[in-house]
């Protein structure tokens, strides 16, 4: 496990320049207006939960190349978020996905999350994928299959899903949909939604009352004609028709390409239905890529509608940040590191964003001025900021830097072999 002290020694060795660069920085926003105190404590605050699936090697359908070291077991999966949390202080909660990850142990799993300062997140079921004895196939759908036995199978997977994950102190359960159809014809749409409504319906009547289900969209893939819960809203509606457990799980990489996600992210923040987030990034469709590694100013409008709507639509929950990559050419730690840090600054930039002078600008059709406003934010390096709140927890001041130097990828494979594998895609 790695200690505090070894974070802290290597901090020393760039706390002087660290000091430098935040101490102008803080100068600088001071004088704007800006109180970097509260700053600091928002982004303390702000804590990511982190896939289960992202922590091995991802694939492709057509290969998938191990980075050694995986997690073989859930305790290992916990250990490795313990390792980020420990290093960035922002990743305090783990999201597990079920049959991947069924605890055996509840009390030793619940014990080795405590150890490492972590929560359970949202929990999320698996209906894209049969099982070994599974009695009925999810080939052609599960939420919203034609045949009665198979929906409630499934239906009955999901309220397992939610039971484990109330013994582990999870409150939610995101469903992802793979149902939909390849061809015209083979789906009658309104039929398929109309059982998936009532399915939904039915999972989410018997959840507890303090729980909620996050409800995932996505255009294509697995199913290349058409998706029952194809787009937000969709997943809006079906949200509405379950009542107020239910919301709308945004997923940054199930859009087509350029869809304006913050203005679905603006729009949901209005109704109160918006559950929480999937980030990553992508150039094409779902392709998983690291977070703010494409598209970083899109991260950052996503960002200031959720500023803004955080401190408008109180009928809005708080919501659920998580992580979802994966990826077979990065070692899926240092990945993970850099999502959590891109996350942290798109947020820290949309932070800056003065909201008074955005307000009147609009009101003066001030396109120009506009645009300045979220353009100045954008640009300002909030590294130091993040570094700061990081080294005042006890986190590190460069999270790969120490990662690197302690070996954590080859203490790893030392301890779990150079061919482990970890359940996923
Ligand atoms: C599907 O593409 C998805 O985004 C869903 O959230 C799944 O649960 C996750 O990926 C893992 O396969
Ligand atoms: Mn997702």
């Amino acid at each position: 496990m790695l200690t505090e002290e070894t974070i802290n020694l290597i901090n020393q060795s760039c706390e002087k320049q660290h000091s430098q660069e935040f101490e102008s920085l803080a100068e600088k926003l001071t004088q704007e207006g800006i109180d970097v105190k509260t700053l600091l404590g928002q982004l303390e605050k702000f804590q990511i939960a982190v896939p289960s699936w992202a922590l091995g090697a991802g694939g492709t359908r057509f290969g998938r190349f191990t980075f050694g070291g995986a997690p073989r077991t859930l305790l290992e999966k916990i250990e490795d978020v313990g390792l980020l949390h420990a290093l960035t202080k922002n990743s305090n909660a783990i999201s597990l996905h079920i049959p991947w990850d069924i605890p055996n142990d509840i009390q030793e799993i619940k014990e080795a999350a405590i150890a490492q300062q972590l929560r359970f997140d949202a929990v999320n079921s698996n209906t894209f994928q049969d099982q070994v004895n599974q009695k009925h196939s999810y080939k052609y759908g599960s939420l919203s299959h034609v045949d009665k036995a198979v929906r409630e199978q499934a239906i009955a997977h999901n309220k397992e899903v939610v039971q484990i994950g109330e013994s582990l102190g999870s409150k939610s359960i995101t469903i992802w949909l793979a149902d939909g159809s390849n061809f015209p014809g083979q789906n009658n749409f309104q039929k398929a939604l109309y059982r998936t409504q009532d399915s939904l319906q039915v999972i989410t009547k018997s959840m507890p009352k303090d729980w909620r289900l996050f409800i995932e969209y996505k255009p294509y893939e697995p199913n290349f004609y058409s998706t029952v819960i194809q787009d937000w809203g969709t997943s809006f509606l079906l949200a509405n028709a379950c009542g107020p457990k239910a919301f709308t799980l945004v997923d940054l990489g199930h859009h087509l390409p350029n869809t304006n996600i913050e203005q679905i992210v603006a729009t949901l923040l209005m109704q109160g239905k918006l559950g929480g987030f999937h980030f990553n990034d992508s150039k094409y469709g779902d392709d998983d890529l690291t977070v703010g590694s494409i598209q970083p100013y899109k991260l950052f409008l996503i960002f200031n509608e959720l500023v803004y709507g955080m401190a408008t639509n109180k009928n809005n929950p708080p919501l659920a940040w998580m992580i979802d990559a994966s990826h077979n050419t990065k070692d899926p730690l240092e990945d993970l590191l850099q999502s959590i840090d891109a996350i942290l600054e798109s947020f820290a930039k949309a932070l800056l964003i003065d909201q008074k002078a955005l307000h009147q600008a609009q009101q003066y059709n001030d396109v120009v001025m506009c645009q300045e406003l979220l353009q100045n934010a954008f640009k300002t390096d909030v590294r130091p900021l993040i570094r700061e709140m990081r080294l005042r927890k006890g986190g590190a001041l460069d999270a790969l830097q120490v990662y690197r130097e302690t070996k954590q990828r080859q203490i790893r494979i030392q301890q779990r072999g150079a061919n482990a594998l970890s359940s996923g895609l």
